[in-house]
């Protein structure tokens, strides 16, 4: 008896005919026609099982990073709703595509007190970009079309389907199941800002004193890299980024000045913008952390403004030229328009490459005793130090809030422009790197990725060091331990008058309850232990964990200007 061509079907047909190649997502009753429609039809796609849904959506988020594919995940009705629901407003503040797909009660059984009912419509309508329920099946095409359309498209963004469970099981009619060609990656397609702003645009770089370029994630996201740097080396101006825009430039390029900001930007990059008279922001929202409570750049220093999304643009400096458009083409367009100007610079103009140089320098200076100390407990600068010099040039480094974020914005040295940091900075969750991690690494097998936790971080996510396990995905991860909510305590102890309150934990020994999922682990204690032991992580062939006993974040010199107070 051949079976109908059901909307389960329809649903795993249309993820196929997307290009999507894995699927993270954990399992559940109402899950169960889609399940089944996985395991009955091939189609070449990879599930990856999870322990916890959150992880299905920081793996899916991750891959979408290091891929520019969307990724997938998806979890069942009701709690499975709730739980895949973080990932997803991640991945949309952090413009990048996740398709997250949830199961629900039957259609009829709507408004019945069916087990786990939930509006997951309306829990996932304010923190997505295009969110749908499908109440018929003949409905599931076209909203599949419409979320990858939107999730790749003008800024990419997250969205969410709602699959009831009858539905699943009705049958359709096979000849809409059809997907647009290029929906299946981001940016799907590309804009060019109103050449009239770029000419005036390129009129103000050319004049400027000491133009700086303030690079967001969007550089790296729409590939701009390239132009990126021709623009910078053309005008001599030095370029920061903001934490999510690492890689927008190699951390090694003589115009990279570092990362600005109240989380990993330092006194000598501070100074590179403080002496702006133009700042460019490319793909940036210029927020909070990124312009130290919209102080730097100060309000006297021009704005020029390169955004995909228009909302982002005047939103908190009142802006000079605005240039709505990728990029990667409103760079390459800036270029051209500069070098059609530019004979000479005017005078007494601004050398980039010596801002950054000495930008680079100063904080180098600080960093180098710091990472050679031999302190108890182990320095978080020693760990960083050590790893730019032993990671390979492609490797991934995926940083948790607390220790690791501002640790490794501000003296991560990546020697190639691209995909090698990945931080979770739209809600900094905690827990988010082990997935991702795991997430980073399906995506870019060749890569080594690095996961790099607190022991806070730890605890939300430990239980899947399974997945890695089963999966045989080589992940390396770093454990800084402290015993303490140590980013909070930081902010008590200048805040708060060191009134500690309800911030410490009892110390985990990780490297057993690593070696107890089967991973091979250390602990380090002795800081002249480190480096044999990061390289013996590194030089394993399956995971590895380093568990690093380490100063307490409010002990450390971390680079952070200003705490919660
Ligand atoms: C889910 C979640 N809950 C609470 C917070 C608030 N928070 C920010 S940093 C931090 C402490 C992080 O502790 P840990 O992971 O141990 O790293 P440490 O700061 O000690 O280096 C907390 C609780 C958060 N970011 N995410």
């Amino acid at each position: 008896m051949t079976l109908p061509y059901t909307g389960a079907d329809a649903m795993v047909h249309m993820l196929q005919l997307n290009g999507v190649k894995h699927i993270f997502g954990l399992c559940g009753d109402t899950s169960l026609p889609f399940y089944d429609a996985m395991a009955r039809i091939d189609h070449g796609m990879d599930h990856i099982l999870t322990r916890d849904e959150r992880s299905a959506a920081y793996m899916a988020d991750a891959y979408a990073r290091v891929t520019d594919r969307v990724g997938v995940c998806e979890g069942p009705s009701g709690g499975g709703a709730t739980y895949l629901l973080p990932g997803l407003v991640e991945a949309n503040e952090s413009s990048v595509a996740v398709l997250g797909i949830t199961s629900d009660v039957s259609v009829g059984a709507r408004g019945k007190f069916p087990l786990t009912e939930l509006d997951q419509q309306a829990l996932y309508r304010p923190l997505t970009k295009w969110n749908t329920t499908i109440d018929r099946v003949d409905q599931i095409p076209h909203a599949v079309r419409s979320a990858f359309r939107a999730m790749t498209t003008g800024r990419p963004g997250a969205a969410h389907i709602c699959l009831p469970y009858d539905v699943q099981k009705h049958a359709l009619d096979e000849a809409d199941v059809w997907a647009q060609p290029g929906h299946g990656q981001f940016p799907a397609y590309r804009s060019a800002p109103d050449p009239a702003a770029v000419e005036d645009a390129a009129q103000r770089l050319v004049a400027a004193r000491s133009p700086v370029l303030i690079c967001g994630g969007g550089v790296v996201i729409a590939g701009a890299t390239a132009e990126l740097d021709a623009l910078a080396t053309l005008l001599n101006a030095p370029v920061c980024t903001t934490v999510s825009g690492q890689g927008s430039l190699a951390n090694t390029h003589p115009l990279n000045a570092g990362v600005v900001g109240t989380n990993g930007g330092v006194e000598s990059t501070r100074a590179v913008v403080a002496q702006a008279d133009l700042v460019l922001f490319i793909g940036a929202r210029a927020g909070s952390t990124t312009t130290e409570h919209w102080q730097m750049p100060s309000r006297q220093v021009s704005i020029l403004h390169l955004d995909v999304d228009p909302m982002t643009i005047a939103t908190n400096y009142r802006t000079d030229v605005a240039l709505v458009g990728d990029a990667k083409l409103g760079l390459a367009a800036l270029h051209a328009a500069v070098q059609a100007r530019i004979t000479r610079r005017p005078a007494g103009a601004a050398d980039g490459v010596a801002l950054a140089a000495r930008a680079r320098a100063d904080k180098q200076a600080f960093f180098a005793p710091l990472a050679a100390s031999l302190e108890r407990p182990i320095r978080p600068e020693r760990v960083v130090g050590l790893l730019n010099r032993l990671l390979p040039a492609k490797a991934i480094v995926v940083a948790d809030p607390g220790t690791p974020c501002p640790y490794f914005s501000a003296y991560f040295d990546a020697p190639q422009a691209g995909r090698h940091f990945i931080t979770n900075r739209a809600h900094g969750a905690l827990g988010f790197s082990l997935a991702a991690g795991f997430g980073a690494a399906v995506g870019q097998p060749d890569s080594v990725v690095v996961s790099v936790m607190g022991d806070g971080s730890f605890g939300f996510t430990c239980g899947e060091l399974e997945t890695v396990v089963r999966r045989g995905v080589p992940l390396k991860m770093i454990v800084f331990s402290n015993s303490v909510y140590g980013w909070i305590k930081a902010s008590q102890k200048t805040g708060y008058g060191e009134r500690y309150f309800s911030v410490d934990f009892n110390r985990t020994d990780h490297a057993r309850v690593a070696e107890a999922f089967g991973v091979k682990a250390w602990r380090v204690e002795n800081p002249a232990d480190l480096e044999s032991a990061l390289k013996a992580a590194l030089a394993h062939d399956g995971p590895a964990l380093v568990d690093v006993i380490s100063q307490e974040l409010q002990d450390t010199a971390v680079p952070v200007s200003q705490w919660m107070g």
